[in-house]
């Protein structure tokens, strides 16, 4: 893994309905991610957190898609934000915020990535667009805008669409799809790794399926990790916790294939909740999980 790493927080909550979400890089922080960090030997540089607009109106929802101008807007800074850590030879790690925040992530990554492979561990697959959308909420449509779906606002940030292939991605831990989603994934033939597959297979063996695929014809892999993935016993504090997912050993597990594979290019851990958290657990899972990733080892 490179050992240069910048951290940049993205305290947004626009994408979604919760208030709380915005909190995520303070908690995450709060929770030592860069000593942890720093103690495995990485040289790292806190940028910070990018500033989020007061929206005029939460609920206002044209197109289905709320908050739509302000989403863009922060997405378009983050977007560069990444484009330069990346050029200046460093690994971004985003802390979120809502999942929203993938859009400016991937559209700053993939500017020197043309072939990105992505790892979306989710216990949704985010691929909804304003048409198929239920709720009108953006963090749930993120891998859609990347790959070249959804409202031009979102899927031309930087000029360029789409962002990533769908030969590329490999979405691990879902449990929970839209009617719209599910022809999308069947339609695009993305990978995917349910509960069942999980359950059925071990974390193992799909990790190590999963890294095959993002690997295949790739110059760079994004580890785009939202905290639902886990179970909800696990993972509390978050706004869309969904019953029966990925447990915390099968996640330190899953990260630790990860470290030994030493294929990521960047990675973000979003939609951490405090408000909706018992005491800082999520947040600490969180750094738990990033430790593992960034290869700690017990002895
Ligand atoms: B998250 C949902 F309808 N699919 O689109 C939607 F179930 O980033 C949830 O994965 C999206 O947390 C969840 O609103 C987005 C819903
Ligand atoms: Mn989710
Ligand atoms: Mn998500
Ligand atoms: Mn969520």
């Amino acid at each position: 893994m490179n050992k240069k790493v910048s951290l940049i927080g993205v305290p947004m909550d626009l994408g979604q309905g919760r208030r709380g979400v915005d909190m995520g890089p303070s908690a995450i922080r709060y929770a030592h991610v860069i000593e942890r960090l720093e103690k495995l030997d990485y040289d790292v540089i806190d940028l910070g957190d990018l500033g989020i607009p007061n929206p005029q109106d939460r609920a206002r929802n044209g197109e289905n898609l709320k908050c739509l101008d302000e989403v863009a807007q922060v997405n378009t800074e983050l977007a560069e934000r990444v484009h330069t850590i990346v050029e200046e030879g460093r690994f971004p790690l985003v802390l979120g915020g809502d999942h929203s925040i993938a859009i400016g992530t991937l559209a700053g990554v993939a500017k020197h990535k043309k072939n990105l492979g992505v790892i979306w561990y989710d216990a949704h697959a985010d691929i909804n667009t304003g048409e198929t959308s239920p709720s009108g909420n953006i963090h749930g449509m993120s891998l859609a805008v990347g790959l070249g779906y959804g409202h031009e606002r979102l899927t031309q940030i930087l000029g360029y669409s789409p962002k990533i292939k769908p030969e590329h991605v490999v979405i691990i831990g879902a449990r929970d799809l839209d009617e719209g989603e599910k022809q999308l994934i069947k339609k695009l033939g993305i990978k995917v790794f349910t509960m069942h597959e999980i359950d059925r297979l071990g974390m193992t063996y799909v990790m190590e399926e999963a890294i095959k695929h993002v690997s295949n014809g790739t110059d760079g892999v994004h580890l785009s990790l939202d905290l639902d993935g886990l179970d909800p016993h696990d993972a509390p504090g978050v706004g869309t916790p969904v019953r029966g997912g990925i447990s915390y050993r099968e996640s330190h597990l899953a990260m630790e294939i990860l470290a030994e594979a030493d294929i990521l290019t960047s990675a973000e851990f979003v939609e951490v909740n405090p408000i909706l958290d018992h005491g800082n657990t999520t947040a600490n899972v969180a750094v738990a999980l990033l430790g593992s990733l960034f290869g700690e080892k017990l002895l």
